[in-house]
């Protein structure tokens, strides 16, 4: 169907009247972008009624990608170019005197996740879609979602993120699938008629999860899936005019639990904290979503022995993990399977995806806390545990060390990395380097006595949200010169290369790249106060603050690079504008303190008259999805610097190379395979290896002070920390980063990250950098040629390696033609 734009026009007009009994004229920006979303739902609704008859039509095997954390970004700009409609759209509001992208700005950032992990979700829905299988992600509608940082005083404060204020106009409430989820209280059991062993969890409480729909719709295929979120709302169970005190009491603290237990996404990227309300939420929204997805294979087959043939659950690191058990006592307390059936057919539906071996990620629970928030999960965790470790005394008789290293339960807590692989039948990590680190290293047992669960997935990213959106020039121009296959079949993009050293091109593809870099400048000149020179470097590290990833390092260089301009005002320098945006977990000590640090040498630098403008640095205020798609776009450098063997994949990295960013990293997660597509010659790599890092670690760390002590230039740029340059009211103020560098009490604890190690090799990578910039023509050619080298790098092909190895899921094609579309 075409595109009708005076229907569209008078539906806005119509929404603005019904919604708020006002004209176009009379009406806020905020309602206009209601109005507009409003219509656009409309047909997305229609969409989405029309692919779920086609799934009920044909049966196909139903994807439930299992998650904490879907950190969707705005959806009306993304739902309009998946709907094939951004411009006519755009067009028609122009008709009417609105601008889309101040629309579009009128939404609140969905931000149910804090980085990688959570955008990962979203772009893995985008792909599914896309390609046509049907899935449903499932997590939580937090009322709070990533806090809104603001910098005061260059440091961060954290504010709440009221993101459904407004009301949210693409989510639908569907309360008649709601699900009583049940915590604490005890097991009884008793023998039935049958013989049978009947558990029952008595004395619990319960609140009501209520899913939210949002519409994730296919590009240009009519196909229009589910994220499902849950909300809690208290059950109703007991009469207000009950005068038993018992009942008012359960009542209050039912009231409490539910209140609580979606009000806030917990901050921590890569972190566990242990809290007991995490928990809480993992069990909620993994009971509930477990449930719904047995009730609706029920309600058109029959047989839950063939549930795996039908049904895949996805988990997303270790958070969803208590679906193993979930799955377990649903199978058998509701539905009268035996625990051999049961198992069966739990292994053949669960699946694990790992994001990280950071040992402080890793989820393990007391068992006083997990038995009695959930004692009838805990039996059952128990019982696998049991059976488990009967395996490994099979296999490795009389190796005790087998036992302590690999049961799920042990020394008091309950394993949840351990369950997921025992209980599902893939554990897959994230990029090539980070999983074969798993099979040597950290699973190393696992690997050893299950090697056939495990495999690879490199991540990916959609192509439509980080290029087509987010750089309509980019995107445009490609399409000009290639086609628009690229859309949906990003290895496309290699047609690119012939251009690589076509002059002309070149210069249309380093204009564009101006033209971003402009549009970044005027955000930063409206944000931030700053002025910055678009033809300068724009050097580029956004994504969460963490010491592995290195901030820190970037910094103590901007630093160095300073004092060198000072010594030498007249040296030959090509002027940088050096970008962060980070958010920090609220109780990170020293990653709260690295932004400070940014802010205060950002101060120094940015007034300095000897600096001239020469290097000015940057902090974003609250990093988020939707100012990520303009600095990617203006991006020139993208700084990927973690140490060796800690950052699982990253997917940043591969958003800026899509844009045409040069990769300036270590040897580390996806770096690795995008080096290997790109070429060393169009990256610039530095650092320890992978192996090297391990190495090191494995034999007792390395001693930074030999570093300190023969380096004058790192010696004084660290002394600049603790000397008052960049706080002259506080000298003290940084010196828990100078500690974490150089803790000499402890030298075991000292620069864990490798930064003074690596440091030398980061600077002259950063030289390299310069003179390679230097040589437009040469930047240009390269700049091109990652654009044409990212097509590996699309959640596309990801997804396809998900249904080629785990998934094995059916495409369902739409028989007519969707609206809105060409
Ligand atoms: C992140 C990883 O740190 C990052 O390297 C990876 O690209 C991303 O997940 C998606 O796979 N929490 N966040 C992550 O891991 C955990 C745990």
């Amino acid at each position: 169907m075409k595109f009708d734009k005076e229907l569209f026009k008078g539906t806005v007009l119509n929404n603005i009247k019904t919604l708020y009994r006002r004209t176009l004229e009379e009406a806020t920006e905020q309602q206009i972008f209601q109005a507009v979303s409003y219509a656009i739902k409309d047909v997305v609704v229609d969409n989405w009624m029309a692919t779920q008859k086609e799934y009920e039509k044909k049966d196909p095997k139903i994807v439930y990608y299992m998650s904490m954390e879907f950190l969707m970004g705005r959806a009306l700009g993304n739902n309009l170019i998946n709907l094939r409609a951004y411009k006519e759209v755009a067009e028609a509001l122009d008709e009417l005197g609105v601008d889309l992208n101040l629309v579009e700005d009128q939404e609140p950032d969905p931000a149910l996740g804090n980085g990688g992990l959570g955008r990962l979700a979203a772009c893995f829905l985008d792909s599914l879609a896309t390609l046509n299988y049907a899935a449903y992600g499932c997590g939580i509608r937090y009322r709070y979602g990533m806090f809104r940082q603001e910098i005061r005083d260059g440091y961060q404060v954290e504010v709440p993120d009221n993101w459904l204020a407004d009301g949210y106009p693409f989510e639908l409430r569907r309360p008649e699938y709601a699900k009583e989820v049940k915590f604490g209280g005890w097991v009884s059991s008793y023998v039935d008629e049958n013989g049978r062993t009947i558990f029952k969890q008595e004395g619990y409480q319960s609140v009501q999860a209520v899913p939210y729909d949002m519409p994730i719709v296919g590009y240009g295929n009519g196909i229009v899936n589910t994220l499902r979120i849950w909300d809690a709302q208290p059950v109703e169970c007991f009469s207000l005019d009950s005068f038993d005190k018992g009942d008012y009491q359960k009542a209050v603290e039912q009231e409490n639990l539910a209140r609580n237990i979606v009000e806030v996404l917990y901050p921590n990227d890569n972190h566990y904290a242990g809290k007991e309300l995490r928990l809480k939420q993992q069990y909620f929204f993994i009971s509930a979503s477990v449930q719904e997805a047995v009730d609706k294979y029920m309600r058109t087959h029959t047989d839950l022995h063939k549930f795996h043939e039908k049904v895949a659950f996805q988990l997303n690191d270790t958070h969803p993990t208590v679906a193993v058990a979930e799955l377990m006592r649903v199978l058998m307390d509701d539905h009268d399977l035996s625990w051999d059936e049961a198992w069966e057919i739990t292994c053949k539906t669960c699946a694990y995806t790992n994001h990280t071996i950071m040992s402080e990620a890793l989820e393990k629970w007391p068992i006083e806390l997990f038995s009695r928030l959930l004692p009838r999960i805990y039996q059952i965790v128990e019982e696998i545990n049991r059976r488990f470790v009967l395996r490994i005394q099979q296999m490795y008789p009389g190796n005790q060390e087998k036992i302590r290293k690999m049961a799920i339960i042990y020394d008091g807590q309950v394993k949840m990395a351990h369950l997921a692989i025992v209980g599902g039948h893939s554990v897959n990590g994230v990029a090539r380097l980070h999983t074969e680190i798993l099979e040597k290293q950290e699973l190393r047992d696992f690997y050893e006595m299950m090697p056939e669960k495990f495999n690879n997935k490199t991540n990916g990213i959609t192509q439509r949200r980080f290029l087509l959106h987010a750089n309509p020039l980019l995107a445009d121009w490609v399409t000009d010169h290639v086609g628009d296959e690229w859309i949906t079949d990003l290895p496309a993009l290699s047609r690119l290369r012939i251009y690589a050293d076509d002059e002309k091109a070149q210069q249309e593809f380093m204009n564009i790249k101006y033209q971003n870099k402009v549009r970044l400048a005027k955000y930063i000149r409206e944000h931030n106060g700053i002025e910055v020179d678009p033809r300068s470097i724009f050097d580029v590290q956004v994504k969460r603050l963490h010491e592995y990833k290195r901030q820190l390092m970037n910094i103590l260089h901007i630093m160095y690079l300073y004092n060198e301009l000072k010594d030498h005002p007249d040296m030959d320098f090509y002027p940088r504008t050096f970008i962060f945006g980070a958010k920090a977990a609220a109780g990170y000590r020293n990653a709260k303190l690295t932004i400070k640090l940014i802010n205060s040498v950002a101060d120094v630098i940015n007034n300095d008259p000897v600096v001239d403008g020469r290097i000015k640095v940057v902090f974003i205020e609250n990093y988020r999805v939707s100012n990520a798609e303009w600095i990617f776009a203006a991006a020139d450098v993208s700084e990927q610097i973690s140490t060796a063997s800690k950052e699982a994949s990253g997917t940043g990295n591969m958003k800026f190379m899509l844009n045409g960013a040069l990769t300036l990293g270590t040897m580390d997660g996806a770096n690795v395979e995008i080096v290997e597509e790109v070429g060393k010659k169009n990256a610039f790599i530095f650092g320890l290896s992978a192996e090297q890092v391990i190495q090191y670690e494995n034999y007792g760390g390395y001693n930074p002070m030999d570093i300190f002590n023969n380096d004058q230039d790192i010696r004084r740029v660290l002394m600049q920390l603790i000397n008052g340059t960049y706080s002259p009211q506080d000298p003290e103020l940084f010196r828990p980063l100078y500690n974490s560098l150089l803790n000499t009490q402890d030298t075991a604890k000292a620069d864990t990250y490798f930064i003074l190690a690596d440091f030398k090799s980061y600077a002259e990578a950063q030289r390299r950098v310069e003179a390679a910039y230097k040589d437009e023509k040469n930047w240009a050619k390269s700049a091109l040629l990652n654009v044409a080298c990212a097509g590996k790098f699309s959640s596309d092909r990801t997804i396809e390696e998900y249904e080629r190895d785990i998934w094995h899921q059916e495409k369902v094609i739409l028989p007519s033609k969707p609206e809105l579309s060409k």
